[in-house]
């Protein structure tokens, strides 16, 4: 094999297609550690090589097209193939491709960011979000949040204040803190986490979770008083934070009752720890709103962001630090000793002002609250008649099926038997990035999805579900 042509990256981008599927997965295998992969088994397979996109579509080196109803990984909101992004980067890459932030020193787009998401912030109550910390991913920003948290009680007089309660199931990220406030069995399993001092609650999903014939309604309240019950068994004086995501992403698209969210403010304020909205996913026009604690009404204190701010076309993440935190920070808190080499990186904030200016200028969140939205939500609704599908539930542009065995029971397949993995394969056979969480099937895709886009998706939707389907009956796994 001959792996010269393969080393120059540009080359490489341009005649991927071109090239030996089989030769890439080979070097993929020899040299490259994949995130959440088994390579005994993906050498065995070959990784699935990813050459080019455009609009919704990605294409593979063998030349086929995928609808990619995931964004990549919930991150692609704009699309694919926007010029402006790439031009943006290019002209500030040649103006100043890099300076710190350190050391009394800043940058102009880092500062007309944090600006924009100032602006883009809404107030709620008496929460105003008027300061950004930068990093380049989700997880720095969640670690972020542990030390903003805890340096918050620090000066506010109540170092025992430590505590930072999460959810199971939910996803925050791989670092240290992220994955010991994720709540992923699997990962605390593996580095001996979670990390001192923080602790978990169940999550607020009706299928999984309510007691048989239970109101999603008395559910969501009952499934924040957990929130409550763990606060008074520490003691509420130790608890720091409450961190959540609004809408459970990578744990499987878990939309909590309307009572959830209301409940779980009432509890936060009446025992004074901060809120967390871990909107890595559900912000920037995800659920309608460039922020989702606004679609929900909370207050949080702090805000995760990563993924939509850029759509994924270069790493950034960040806080959105509000009037509460930010205030003890600034006036009491002297030198606060947190940063990244990439806090405020020039080029990640030049392409997120110009992915921003996009998505207002195309009103992106405004069509999926509006129009796009509504529309998938209803088209979703037409799945609860497929045989397969126990449920089917959208927020915004996220939504979730679960594949069920009897929907009048709602008796689940044997987890053995990893029936999500199987339609996941059908999916990928008719040119469909679906993701499966357990049997649980997914979506998040790009906002600027049209209505007709959205029928071609539910086309494949349909067809996978059935093909599914037939080779579930075909072995006689449906009874
Ligand atoms: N918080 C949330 C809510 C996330 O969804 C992170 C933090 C971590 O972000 P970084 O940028 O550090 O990856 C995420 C990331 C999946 C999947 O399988 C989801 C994520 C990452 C990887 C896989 O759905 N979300």
């Amino acid at each position: 094999m001959n792996t010269s042509t393969l080393i120059a990256p540009p080359a490489l981008v341009r005649r991927a297609e071109q090239q030996d599927t089989k030769a890439i997965q080979a070097l993929d295998s020899a040299h490259f550690i994949h995130p959440f992969t088994d390579h005994a088994g993906l050498a065995e397979r070959g990784a699935r090589v990813i050459t080019r996109a455009e609009d919704i579509y990605v294409w593979d080196s063998e030349g086929k097209k995928i609808l990619d109803a995931m964004s990549g990984l919930w991150c692609v909101n704009a699309g694919y193939g926007r010029k402006e992004l790439a031009d943006a980067a290019y002209q500030q890459m040649m103006t100043l491709p890099f300076y710190n932030s350190f050391f009394n020193t800043t940058n102009v787009p880092a500062v007309q960011l944090a600006t924009k998401l100032a602006a883009l912030a809404p107030q709620v109550g008496d929460r105003t979000f008027k300061h950004v910390f930068f990093s380049s991913s989700g997880s720095e920003s969640n670690d972020t949040n542990v030390r903003m948290a805890r340096r918050y009680w620090d000066l506010m007089g109540q170092p025992e204040r430590k505590v930072i309660i999460s959810r199971h199931n939910a996803y925050h990220g791989s670092t240290m803190a992220g994955a010991s406030l994720g709540g992923m069995s699997g990962m605390h399993a593996q580095g001996d986490l979670p990390i001192p001092n923080i602790t978990h609650i169940e999550q607020p999903h009706h299928w999984e979770n309510a007691n048989p014939g239970e109101s999603k309604a008395d559910f969501g309240i009952r499934a924040a008083r957990w929130l409550e019950e763990k606060i008074l068994e520490i003691g509420p004086d130790k608890v720091a934070a409450f961190i959540a995501e609004p809408v459970q992403g990578a744990g499987g698209v878990i939309i909590p009752p309307a009572t959830y969210w209301p409940e779980i403010q009432r509890i936060v304020d009446q025992y004074g720890i901060l809120l967390i909205a871990d909107e890595v996913i559900c912000a920037f026009g995800r659920l309608g709103h460039w922020f989702a604690y606004e679609k929900f009404g909370i207050r949080p204190d702090l805000v995760t962001f990563a993924k939509g701010v850029t759509s994924g076309y270069i790493p950034l993440g960040g806080v959105m630090v509000g009037n509460r935190v930010a205030e003890v920070l600034i006036e009491k808190g002297g030198e606060f000793n947190h940063g990244y080499t990439y806090s405020g990186h020039p080029v990640a904030c030049a392409v997120a002002l110009a992915n921003l200016e996009l998505m207002e200028r195309e009103n992106l969140p405004g069509r999926v609250k509006d129009d796009t939205g509504p529309y998938l939500a209803e088209r979703f609704e037409e799945l609860k008649h497929h045989p397969l599908v126990g449920d089917a539930e959208t927020c915004g542009f996220v939504a979730g099926l679960v594949l069920v065995k009897n929907k009048a029971t709602r008796e689940m397949f044997d987890p053995d038997l990893a029936v999500g993995m199987v339609c996941r394969r059908h999916c990928f056979g008719n040119g469909l990035i679906m993701r499966a969480v357990g049997d649980r099937m997914i979506i998040a895709p790009p906002l600027t999805m049209t209505r007709a886009q959205i029928d071609e998706l539910m086309g494949l939707i349909h067809r996978c579900l059935d093909a599914t389907l037939d080779e579930l009956r075909g072995q006689g796994l449906l009874g």
